[in-house]
């Protein structure tokens, strides 16, 4: 469904847009199933939270989760996020494989995700969607962002040494998003963003996916790394011969 104008210019300041619908139950249901079972067989790739205690419990995030099951890819390609993705990307939109790609896990105690973003000021390119498999608060450790910085100046780094990102001004105006089991925030992954520790007993669980659009300039079509999720992989550059000429 097309966004309001209004809609879009907020979207497009702050470079962030929250769904204002949740994916079904059932598939939110189905998606912590297999989730369940990925942690319990400890099936890498995986990012630990302490690489001395590799037991479920310390699974931090579940890599390549795309390669994980139908599940994952059926929400990646859910008509819901690919509607609201067309508003930022047009017609042609790619799944990345090879960034993001991964379900975070965040179980009790999990540490912070420290600020960054995920790309420099000059990549226009993706767009991040994170899709909520279990309600993310302040408690638990929310993700954070600071709204308009995609569009800051060039030479500010996508991160900052430890701890220094805290002394700069954009961090004051970074603002919690808690979302609920099922909600979808999708991100210009230039902007600024980072996670609390989860500081309660249950876990919380997000994917992370990235897109773009189709390039008109992309004369090679088929790349590995990218599956076309909706529309089509045309060339739209100067045509040659120019009609007419
Ligand atoms: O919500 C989180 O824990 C962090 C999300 C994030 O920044 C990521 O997955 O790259």
């Amino acid at each position: 469904m097309p966004l309001s104008d209004e809609d879009l210019w907020y979207c497009k300041q702050n470079g962030y847009y929250r769904l204002p619908n949740l994916l079904p139950d059932n598939l939110v249901d189905r998606l912590n199933e297999a989730t369940d079972c990925e942690i319990f067989s400890m099936r890498e790739p995986i990012v630990w939270e302490d690489t001395a205690s590799r037991t479920p419990a310390a699974v931090r995030r579940l890599s390549k989760i795309l390669d994980r099951g139908s599940t994952y890819l059926e929400a990646a390609t859910h008509p819901l996020i690919l509607d609201a993705l067309e508003n930022f990307l047009g017609p042609n939109i790619e799944l990345i494989t090879n960034k993001h790609n991964h379900l975070m896990v965040r179980p009790p105690n999990s540490g912070v995700v420290p600020w960054h973003a995920g790309e420099h000021i000059y990549e226009p390119v993706l767009f991040t969607a994170l899709i909520y498999l279990q309600e993310s608060t302040i408690e638990n450790g929310c993700i954070r962002i600071v709204p308009g910085s995609h569009q800051r100046p060039f030479h500010s780094p996508k991160r900052y040494p430890d701890g220094e990102f805290t002394r700069q001004a954009l961090y004051h105006r970074a603002l919690p998003v808690p979302m609920p089991a099922g909600g979808v925030l999708l991100f210009d992954d230039r902007l600024y963003h980072g996670a609390d520790t989860n500081n309660t007993d249950q876990s919380r669980r997000s994917m992370t996916l990235a897109y773009r659009a189709h390039d008109a300039h992309d004369v090679l079509k088929e790349d590995p790394e990218k599956t076309l999720v909706r529309g089509e992989r045309i060339y739209t550059g100067h045509p040659h011969p120019f009609p007419g000429s």
